[in-house]
């Protein structure tokens, strides 16, 4: 089922129409309303005028986490604070955390493009879904929430933890779809496991997995432990949250919809754009937001964009899985590390499971050090030293062949790499950069 046909199928000219007509009204609306966007404007010497249609979009500039940042918390906002219904945090690494303001237009949008994302993915009116990320500040729960309600879903709103309460509910309630993130499934079927849940009791059929990176081979694990049909939904809280993307059952690549969120990526070095299907980062323009809209904001989500029309019918553009990000890209020797091509490498080697973390560190000598816990599953651990160390030399190898660095694994036993019922953390950088 399409939500939307009318707009979801469109053609390439109404598009931009449309998209034109938003961008023209967008620029005015921050000139009016945005102390910040009305001095970035003047400074460049930029006016609403200049906008003609979408095309111009680029003689707007970037917006960047740090803008957000530095106008915390509520600076950024083209709204007064009594017009906004509903505001997020989403947790920074360093400084303070991006905080996201939504009016009563924006709530209704957020419900529109995840009530788009669970149809998508294969969604109907009447069915039960398990939300199970969290609640509260993060974006991942009250939206998938909201979404489902626009659908005509029946939520049974979890959120995150309780993972035996959660398997109670999915043996009782018999819901056909799980939201939540990727790591979180593939934890609840350890628990499952452990626990002599009967997989017969699964009724889930779908799987809305998003928020963190997760890689093919996640996918098909997930798919296996479950015995369901596992899509990707991506989303920023800077932008909307869950529903800027999401793919339908094919599979080839997730769906934005452009005549709300206008997509550009760029070349990291030049910020010029690159060719569809070449890598770079998502620039995101949300075109009909109110409460907080943002112009041209770096995601710092590297992926690629696909602009022909999928076979499901609908005429979005289509992004790739979310291949790394600027800044969790780490750099080791000078070669560029993205966890997901560690992690393709170790779920193709029969023995590991998808658990996983990067440790780096700066050696004495000044040379950074690349290490890679991994767990292996029951069945492959041994006393036997050698068949280890074995083991190890041989994930080292196939990692060395990928990245062109030497990497130092460390097998580590079952179950002592930290589960996660949210984001879980990948990467440690010990260094001081
Ligand atoms: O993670 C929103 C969300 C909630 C998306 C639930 C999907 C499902 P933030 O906490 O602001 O918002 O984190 C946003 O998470 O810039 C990406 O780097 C990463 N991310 C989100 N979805 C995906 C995905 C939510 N499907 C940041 N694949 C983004 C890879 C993702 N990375």
């Amino acid at each position: 089922m399409i939500f939307n046909e009318k707009i979801e199928c469109i053609n390439k000219e109404e598009l931009r129409q449309i998209q034109s007509k938003r961008l023209k009204e967008l620029a005015q609306r921050v000139c009016d309303n945005s102390l910040f966007y009305k001095k970035r404007f003047s400074d460049l010497g930029i006016t609403p005028k200049d906008i003609k249609s979408i095309d111009d979009i680029t003689k707007l500039p970037f917006t960047e986490k740090d803008n957000l940042r530095d106008n915390y918390p509520f600076n950024i906002f083209s709204q007064p604070l009594e017009d906004i219904r509903e505001i997020h945090v989403s947790s920074g690494t360093t400084g303070n955390p991006v905080v996201a303001g939504y009016s009563q237009e924006d709530l209704d949008l957020w419900a529109d493009v995840i009530a788009r994302s669970l149809c998508c993915a294969g969604a109907v009116p009447g069915d039960m879904i398990q939300v199970a990320y969290g609640y509260g500040l993060f974006t991942g729960g009250l939206g998938l929430h909201y979404g489902s309600l626009k659908l005509g879903l029946t939520v049974i709103p979890c959120s995150s933890g309780q993972t035996k309460r959660q398997l109670k509910i999915l043996k009782d309630f018999k819901p056909r779809i799980l939201a939540c993130t990727p790591s979180y499934a593939l934890y609840m079927a350890e628990i499952a496991k452990e626990s002599g849940f009967d997989f017969n009791d699964s009724s889930w059929e779908i799987g809305i997995f998003g928020a963190e990176p997760w890689s093919e081979a996640i996918r098909k694990e997930i798919e296996k432990a479950w015995g369901i049909s596992a899509l990707d939904i991506y989303g920023l809280s800077e932008i909307i949250g869950p529903g800027v993307a999401c793919e339908c059952h094919l599979k080839k690549g997730l769906h934005i919809p452009a005549d709300v969120f206008y997509p550009e990526v760029i070349d990291l070095k030049t910020s010029k754009p690159v060719l569809p299907g070449e890598s770079g980062e998502l620039v995101l323009t949300p075109i009909t937001k109110m409460g907080m809209p943002l112009i041209r904001y770096r995601t710092r989500d590297i992926v690629s964009i696909d602009y022909s029309r999928c076979e499901c019918g609908r005429t979005s553009p289509r992004i790739s899985k979310i291949l790394g990000r600027t800044d969790d890209m780490i750099i080791v020797r000078g070669i560029n590390v993205f966890p997901s091509q560690i992690e393709e490498v170790l779920l193709a080697i029969e023995g590991t499971q998808p658990h996983y973390q990067l440790i780096v560190e700066r050696e004495k000598n000044g040379l950074d050090k690349l290490e890679v816990l991994v767990e292996l599953k029951d069945s492959f651990f041994s006393d036997e030293v050698k068949s280890l160390q074995h083991f190890e030399n041989r994930i080292s190898k196939e990692i060395e062949s990928v990245l062109s660095i030497g990497v130092k694994i460390r097998l580590v036993e079952p179950k002592t790499i930290e589960r996660s019922e949210g984001k879980s953390k990948r990467v440690i950088d010990k260094r001081n950069l």
